[in-house]
Parts: C-alpha cells; sequence; structure tokens
C-alpha cells in the first residue's frame, strides 16, 4: 500500500524540548525552564522560579538553538517532506507582555526555516506547545486572564504576519485537550501556565482557561484567513481514544461522557460553537464562567482548516459499581487498564488499531483533512560500540501504525494530510524531563542528568524510515527482524 505523492512525510519536536539556549538572544524564562526532571512514574517538579542547586532538563534541551543546521541536513538525509516544531514566545515576548517583539527571537526561526526550505521542507509551525512565558503565570495567573488570551493572540499575529511565506502549515495549541486531566498539576501548568490553588475547584478553573484558549484560537485562526488565503491553521488534539471496558450499557455511557470531555474542545474549533451537552453540564456543576456573547461570536469566525493530533496509546473506562452520574468523567480516576493491548516501559497502551480508529472516528466526526503530527515510542535505545542503534522495537511501533494509517487512507477513504513522528530526533521528555525516554531517529549523546557530547547519531530507524518516505509508504520492512521488547 502507498500514500499519495503529495503526502507530507516528516518529524516533530517542540522548541522548549530541543532548543536549549534558554537565556540566549534575550529568551525570557518560560513554563518549562521551571520544571525539574523526574523518574519513569513520578512527575516533574514545578519550582517557584530557577533555583540553584536543581536541576532543568530543557535549560539545555539537545542544543538544536545552534546545531539546526546539522540537524536539518539529517532530517533532508531521511527525505523529510516537512518538519513541525513550535516556536518558544518566550524568545519573542520574552515576558509575554512587552509593546515590541524580540527581534533576536525573530530572526532565529528566520534562520530555522529558511534552513528548511534549502532542502525543500516545509515547516509545520506550533503557535503554543507547553513553552509560554513565565512571567505571565506569576503576573496573570496563566490562561485564567483573559489578558493572557490578549497576548497570545499579539504574539500569534506578529508570527503569522512575519513567517506568511515561509510557513503555511500552522498549529494553534499543543494537545489543547491533555487538560481534560485537570488533577493532575503538570497537564494544567504545562498547558495553560495554571497552578490550582488549596480549595479550588481545578474542573471549573481548567473550563476557564480552555475556553480562552479556543476563543484565542479562533481569532488567531480569524487573522491569518484574512491576512492571507494561502495559509491553514489547524488545531491539535492527543487522541487517545477511551474504550469502555465491557459491554456493560454503564460502562458504554462512561466511555462515550470521557470522549465528549476529551474532545469537545476540537468540536468548539472545527465547528465554532460549543456541544450541546457541555454548557448544561457546566451550568448543573454551577461553574461560574467568563463566557460572553462577544467569544461566542469569535468562535464562529475563526473555524480550524485541518485537525492535527497525537496518537501514542489508548484508554479504557469504567463506569464504578457506586455511581450515579455517569455523565462526569474525572481522568486521573476513571481509567482502567485495558488487558488485550501491551504497555511501553512507560506504561503507555500500545495500540496500532487504535489509530485507524482515531482517523475513522475524527473522519466522520469533523469531515476536515487530519494530520498525525504525533505518533511514537518512548524507550531507553543502547549505543554499541561502533556508534550503532538496534532500536528495532521502535520501527516496529511506526510500521504498525503506519500500517493502519495507510488502511484508513486507502481502505476507508480518510483524508490525512500528513505524518509527522515523535521524534525527528531526540529530545528531553515533556512529562518526565528524561532523556532517557528516547523517541528520536536520531540518537543525541546526552544523559537525564546533562552529561553527554550532544553529538548526533544515526539509528536503525533513520535509514528505515528514509525507505518508508522513498517508497511512499509502500516499503515498511519486515517483522521477522524484529525482537520484542
Ligand atoms: P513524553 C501526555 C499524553 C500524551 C502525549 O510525551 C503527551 C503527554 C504529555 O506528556 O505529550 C505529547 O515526552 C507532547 C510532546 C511530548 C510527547 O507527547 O511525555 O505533545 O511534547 O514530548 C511525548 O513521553
Amino acid at each position: 500500500m502507498q500514500v499519495p505523492k503529495n503526502f507530507l512525510w516528516g518529524g516533530a519536536i517542540a522548541a522548549h524540548q530541543a532548543e536549549g539556549a534558554y537565556n540566549v538572544d534575550g529568551k525570557g524564562l518560560s513554563v518549562a525552564d521551571v520544571m525539574t526532571a523526574a523518574g519513569n512514574f513520578d512527575e516533574r517538579r514545578i519550582t517557584d522560579g530557577v533555583k540553584t542547586g536543581e536541576f532543568y532538563p530543557n535549560h539545555e534541551g539537545v542544543d538544536f538553538y545552534h546545531q539546526y543546521p546539522g540537524d536539518v541536513k539529517l532530517f533532508a538525509e531521511m527525505g523529510f517532506k516537512c518538519f513541525r516544531t513550535s516556536i518558544a514566545w518566550s524568545r519573542i515576548f520574552p515576558q509575554g507582555d512587552e509593546d515590541e517583539p524580540n527581534e533576536a527571537g525573530l530572526k532565529f526561526y528566520d534562520r530555522l526555516f529558511d534552513e528548511c526550505h534549502k532542502y525543500n521542507i516545509e515547516p509545520v509551525v506550533t503557535l503554543s506547545h507547553f513553552e509560554m512565558p513565565y512571567h505571565l503565570v506569576t503576573e496573570y495567573g496563566g490562561f485564567r486572564s483573559r489578558k493572557v488570551l490578549d497576548a497570545f493572540v499579539k504574539f500569534a499575529k506578529v508570527v503569522i504576519d512575519r513567517y506568511q511565506h515561509k510557513v503555511k502549515y500552522w498549529l494553534t495549541f499543543n494537545e489543547i485537550n491533555n487538560q481534560t486531566n485537570y488533577d493532575r498539576a503538570f497537564t494544567l501548568f504545562t498547558n495553560s501556565g495554571v497552578q490550582v490553588h488549596e480549595g479550588e475547584n481545578a474542573e471549573a478553573v481548567m473550563y476557564q482557561a480552555a475556553h480562552y484558549e479556543v476563543v484565542a484560537s479562533a481569532q488567531v485562526v480569524a487573522f491569518a484567513h484574512q491576512l492571507n488565503p494561502d495559509l491553514l491553521v489547524g488545531a491539535m488534539v492527543a487522541f487517545s481514544p477511551v474504550y469502555p471496558a465491557t459491554d456493560k450499557p454503564d460502562d458504554v455511557l462512561k466511555a462515550q461522557r470521557a470522549m465528549q470531555a476529551r474532545f469537545w474542545f476540537s468540536d468548539v474549533q472545527v465547528e465554532g460553537r460549543y456541544p450541546s451537552w457541555l454548557r448544561k453540564y457546566q451550568a448543573a456543576k454551577k461553574f461560574d464562567l467568563d463566557i460572553t456573547d462577544e467569544d461566542l461570536a469569535s468562535l464562529k469566525k475563526g473555524r480550524v482548516d485541518y485537525l492535527g493530533f497525537s496518537y501514542y496509546m489508548s484508554f479504557a473506562t469504567a463506569a464504578k459499581p457506586d455511581e450515579d452520574d455517569y455523565y462526569s468523567y474525572n481522568e486521573a480516576k476513571d481509567l482502567v487498564t485495558n488487558k488485550f493491548v501491551p504497555q511501553s516501559d512507560w506504561g503507555w497502551q500500545v495500540d496500532p488499531k487504535g489509530l485507524r480508529y482515531a482517523l475513522n472516528w475524527m473522519n466522520d466526526r469533523y469531515h476536515l483533512p487530519l494530520f498525525i503530527v504525533e505518533n511514537g515510542i518512548g524507550a531507553i535505545d543502547q549505543m554499541e560500540a561502533n556508534h550503532q542503534v538496534h532500536d528495532n522495537y521502535r520501527i516496529k511501533y511506526l510500521r504498525d501504525h503506519i500500517k493502519q494509517m495507510e488502511l484508513a487512507i486507502n481502505d476507508d477513504g480518510v483524508d490525512v494530510m500528513g505524518y509527522t513522528p515523535w521524534s525527528a530526533i531526540d529530545i528531553v521528555s515533556a512529562s518526565t524531563g528524561q532523556l532517557s525516554k528516547r523517541y528520536g531517529f536520531i540518537y543525541v549523546d546526552r544523559n537525564d542528568d546533562g552529561s553527554g557530547s550532544l553529538k548526533r547519531y544515526r539509528k536503525d530507524s533513520f535509514y528505515w524510515y528514509q525507505k518508508v518516505i522513498s517508497t511512499h509508504g509502500e516499503d515498511l520492512g519486515d517483522d521477522s527482524d524484529d525482537t520484542t521488547r
């Protein structure tokens, strides 16, 4: 099976996980700069500013800020047609609320996008990928505040205007729906710069921040369309489908609400209005939300052109035996283990068929082109003495998922624009801050404690992916040489 010839094969990263250079050329601190490193199953700590004696892995990342010419050359060698990254907001507006942007920060992305175009690689750019200026957190409480909505729109207008002739594909908020998991401090902080205080209702706080974000997203879409009709602006959600644990109707209802709770974000961004259940739900819960008529009008005027999504795993949920309200969903408490699928070393449920399900589900619901902007597996790689990395488990994961994508394209007729696995190159893990949770086709010699030469090496998956791209997805290799972990 093949994919269309104009298919956007590529790879993805995010600025804060790769660039490092956290205080270079006028960059301000971002939320990622105050997060420590964790292990496989504990949370990163959020410190009160940058503290001496703490280790912040994003401060150096993998030095993409300085090494991007060599890295983009390696992407070109793999045959990338596109490259997804993000713009670090705090390079452009170091504090977030200045009047004028930082020209040195803007120049960096000019250089990066020019480098991509040297090899005919289309940049795919996320405006907000877990990296808002930290000053907006301390001064305004992040996206709790309408001021931050305005600050984001201002930032987005500056960069879309500046790069409109270099960047055609834009995404507004990365994995905007991660914050469905509102009880996990990490997600609200990384998505929205929000910290929940004692006695507050985290769910209500999330709905307020997310409302300002969907409004901001719509304003940005409307701006881009009016500026330059060639631009395509997408939403971006984390697509972990939530399956019912059994065929018990209570479980099915629970899973339906879980899907509604995870995908109202894209419902709004695609359809330009809130889904019917949500305002009822918010009213029933007595959430006191600032949602104005002007906001609702903005939503209508800024519908996205396509839907980007990440796909790593599937979830499952079951109704609790004593529960009378199946129509509420708390992601931190309501998920169960799916015994039919294996797990990664970090407990992520590996489910390639879930990708075909995802593509069909979104195609049925949204009738828009879909872009798989993240898919991959975090694993510990072994660097051999000859600098080879035999990452056949990564090849197997990607092959199994690409097969399902190709079935969705060819047998189900789903319109898929492209595929950018996470990650183009090894970078700092978002959730754990580890370097050892590796996703890349390119190995970076850097360890969890920050030691290492930062040298780059091609993994086995590099050569494998090169062949996949050059054969338009036909030659996916052979399972027989894969070992399972
Ligand atoms: P890491 C949670 C669930 C699914 C995807 O994740 C997630 C997260 C948040 O960690 O994040 C996305 O590095 C995200 C990337 C991230 C990647 O998945 O935690 O968009 O920034 O690196 C992989 O293993």
